[in-house]
């Protein structure tokens, strides 16, 4: 399978988000990103560099006012005074409930809570540039199957799925998966599935197609009663308008192990069967495995040469991209295993 990365994945590396009052280092950060491409490079692909600009597809599935934001963001918070480069920016004031959300104010904090959904998600001096390089490197892999590919997979960070139409979240700020589904539509692909099987709940990419018929959303994830992001990904989240019926949530308590998980991915793959899609977009998380720090499903190792070989089985072209995983060192083995499984 032809394999994309983000050549300017590191350029995004903020030092620390917070953790029950602790500012703790960061869970995403640039060495998992390293410790994939070893483990493709090791295993004989070649890493290509993007080739597509995704500029017109981002317009599409994010805010002019929050993509304009977030190009700007770092010198915004440059030019609040001397020494701002030695620390990060984090929101301390949001919209919530019977607040305008209308207005975008003048005073950059308060203009990177409009533009948050959590304190989670830190900026650093290169993340619009490392972002806008993931989303083009998500193009790129979703054009190789308009060439006739039987599928692509990108190795970049920062990740998508939490990044919604005009807010960043979850260590994400643009959403690669859904460049990648937006650009197959663009591109001959009547109906487009997006499959998450990140063990956190997609929620960017469920709000930014919740009222669309032409792309399905699909997500095994931690139950959002106890799981991030809380706020959304429960069962009876099923699509608005024409998109009613297009969006299939399979929460699963937190301990679930292989045999329960697989069986969830039954469900959602008879889901995108009975879609009738042309093209498939993973969003491959990889933190449901069992040594994730942050997350508590009870995969194994071997258990992901399983899912890819079943995501083969869905049969339809496929864009793999790359969203959690925070066991760094196991890694590039876990997403090496997927690519291996789907290739036997
Ligand atoms: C893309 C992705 O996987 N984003 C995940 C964002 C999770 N943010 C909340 C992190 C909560 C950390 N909890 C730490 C528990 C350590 N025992
Ligand atoms: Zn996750």
């Amino acid at each position: 399978m032809i394999t994309f990365h983000n050549p300017l994945q590191h350029t995004h590396a903020p030092e620390h988000e917070f953790f029950r009052g602790e500012r703790v280092p960061c869970f995403e950060n640039p060495t998992r990103a390293a410790y994939v491409e070893a483990a493709l490079t090791a295993r004989g692909h070649v890493l290509h560099p993007p080739d597509v600009d995704c500029a017109e597809i981002l317009a599409k599935i994010h805010a002019p006012s929050y993509l304009a934001f977030l190009a700007s963001a770092w010198q915004q918070w440059l030019s609040l005074g001397e020494g701002q480069d030695r620390v990060q920016p984090f929101p301390s004031v949001w919209p919530v409930r019977t607040l305008r959300s209308d207005v975008e104010p003048d005073n950059f904090i308060a203009k990177l809570g409009l533009y948050s959904m959590d304190n989670g998600s830190p900026l650093a001096a290169g993340t619009w540039t490392a972002a806008k390089a993931g989303a083009d490197a998500a193009a790129s892999a979703a054009a190789r199957l308009a060439a006739g590919e039987r599928a692509a997979f990108c190795s970049t960070r920062p990740p998508g799925h939490h990044a919604g139409p005009d807010f960043m979240g979850g260590y994400c700020f643009l959403n690669n998966a859904a460049v990648a589904a937006q650009w197959l539509r663009d591109h001959g692909a009547a109906r487009v599935a997006v499959l998450d099987v990140d063990y956190h709940h997609g929620n960017g990419t469920q709000s930014i197609f919740y009222d669309r018929a032409d792309v399905l959303f699909v997500s095994i994830h931690g139950d959002p009663h106890t799981e991030y992001p809380f706020y959304l990904g429960h069962a009876d989240e099923t699509g608005a308008g024409l998109g009613a019926g297009c969006n299939l949530n399979l929460p699963l308590p937190a301990g679930t192990d292989a045999a329960t998980w697989f069986a969830a991915l039954e469900q959602a793959c008879a889901r995108i069967a009975a879609f009738g899609a042309d093209a498939l977009v993973v969003s491959l998380g990889l933190d449901t495995y069992e040594g994730d720090p942050i997350s508590r499903f009870r995969l194994a190792t071997t258990d992901f040469l399983r899912l890819g070989a079943r995501l083969r089985g869905v049969g339809l072209p496929t864009v793999l991209v790359l969203e959690g995983g925070y066991a760094a060192a196991a890694l590039g083995t876990n997403a090496v295993n997927v690519l291996e499984g789907f290739e036997q």
